[in-house]
């Protein structure tokens, strides 16, 4: 539930108690994507783990969307300061993926199709905090957004959830991802604002 307040001059500005320190209330849902928008027929759509000793788990679409999927309703925060409130998603979580994975490593650098990457601990992704989704809102979900699947933390900022993701690579030591290496935070929790390198 958003709390409106108004501000000087009338004009309204929302907050809420749910909102991280120095982030706004959006209603739409913006679209940012550091390149072209990749279109992945989903007969060639494929999502692997690979774990630190190489062993490849891989599963095709229908495998995917097969498995058990879960509907949470979950908050988004972007570094650039918007944040969505209430947004209902469908998808595999991480515990699901990573099951039947043996894997010792830390760390995963997720990977998408068009070559984003972003890193993130594997204590984030387990314990139900973190999914590959395929639905927002109860449709399939738009390629501007990360469709067929994109991956999903929302308790990271939303440059974690790396869009038309396509796998993890386990790693034993953390690595920058993309936007990590232009010197964003290499964990990036919106509680205490980490959005940087160094804060
Ligand atoms: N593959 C890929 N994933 C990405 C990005 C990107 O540029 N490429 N941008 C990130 C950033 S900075 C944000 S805020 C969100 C934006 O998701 P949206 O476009 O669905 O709002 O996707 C994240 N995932
Ligand atoms: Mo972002």
């Amino acid at each position: 539930m958003g709390i409106i307040s108004r501000g000087f001059g009338g004009r309204r500005r929302e907050s809420s108690p749910d909102l991280p320190p120095g982030q706004y209330l959006t209603h739409d849902f913006p679209v940012l994507s550091a390149g072209p928008t990749p279109r992945i027929p989903l007969d060639r759509w494929q999502f692997s783990i690979i774990t630190e000793t190489g062993e490849k788990h891989t599963w095709n679409w229908d495998e995917f969307t097969a498995l058990p999927a879960d509907e949470f309703t979950v908050d988004i925060h972007c570094v650039t300061k918007w944040s969505k409130l209430g947004t209902t998603w469908k998808g595999v979580s991480l515990d699901t993926l990573m099951a039947d994975v043996e894997s010792a490593a830390d760390y995963a650098m997720a990977h998408s199709f068009g070559g984003y990457t972003t890193n993130v601990p594997v204590e984030d992704l387990l314990d139900g905090k973190a999914w590959v989704a395929y639905e927002f809102d109860g449709e399939p979900l738009h390629p501007e957004h990360g469709g067929p699947a994109r991956l999903l933390i929302p308790h990271l900022y939303f440059w974690k959830s790396a869009k038309w993701v396509n796998g993890l690579r386990m790693m034993p030591e953390d690595e920058p991802g993309f936007w990590e290496a232009a010197g964003y935070h290499m964990y990036g929790d919106p509680w205490s604002e980490q959005r940087y390198h160094g804060d």
